[in-house]
């Protein structure tokens, strides 16, 4: 057992690593996925329609208390969404290798000039087009939607 003046070193380590997010507990890729969830994942959804995004963006609290510029909602089962993840490593934006493409069927909100939180406003554009979202995990769960 390390001394007592090691161990409180080594705490102080592991809480200054925590606070600057360059280690993550357990449940923060739980988190994550949860967060991908409620940002991206709408399999009922036909979606298609500015009233969607409008209705949508605030629903899914991305409009609390600034307007999110831009964000997609997937209108794809939740498994399809996961077996996305088992596809070919890709580059991220952020340059790590986390990152996997899938065809999929999307709306993409994009704020309006004239939108002001809480009352943001969007136009909403419908496709089925290649995402690349991120993968984190034992089995990989998606944790970021990267375009
Ligand atoms: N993040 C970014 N790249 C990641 C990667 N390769 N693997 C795991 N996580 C990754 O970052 C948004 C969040 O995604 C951060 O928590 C980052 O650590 C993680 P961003 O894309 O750099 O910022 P942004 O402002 O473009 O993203 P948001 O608008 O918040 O949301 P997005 O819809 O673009 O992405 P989201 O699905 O992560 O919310």
């Amino acid at each position: 057992m390390a001394p007592p003046r090691t161990r409180a070193l080594l705490l102080l380590l592991l809480l200054t690593l925590l606070g600057l997010g360059l280690v993550q507990p357990a449940d923060g890729q739980d988190r994550m996925y949860q967060r991908f969830l409620r940002q991206h994942v709408d399999p009922e959804g036909k979606g298609g329609n500015d009233t969607y995004c409008n209705v949508m963006m605030q629903r899914r609290k991305m409009t609390t208390r600034q307007c999110k510029r831009f964000n997609t909602f997937v209108h794809e089962d939740i498994w399809n969404i996961r077996s996305i993840c088992s596809t070919t490593n890709i580059q991220c934006k952020n340059g790590k290798m986390n990152c996997h493409e899938g065809v999929v069927k999307v709306t993409d909100c994009r704020e309006t000039g004239s939108s002001r939180a809480p009352n943001c406003r969007y136009r909403a554009s419908a496709s089925t087009r290649h995402v690349v979202i991120a993968c984190e995990g034992d089995p990989e769960l998606p944790v970021h939607f990267d375009r």
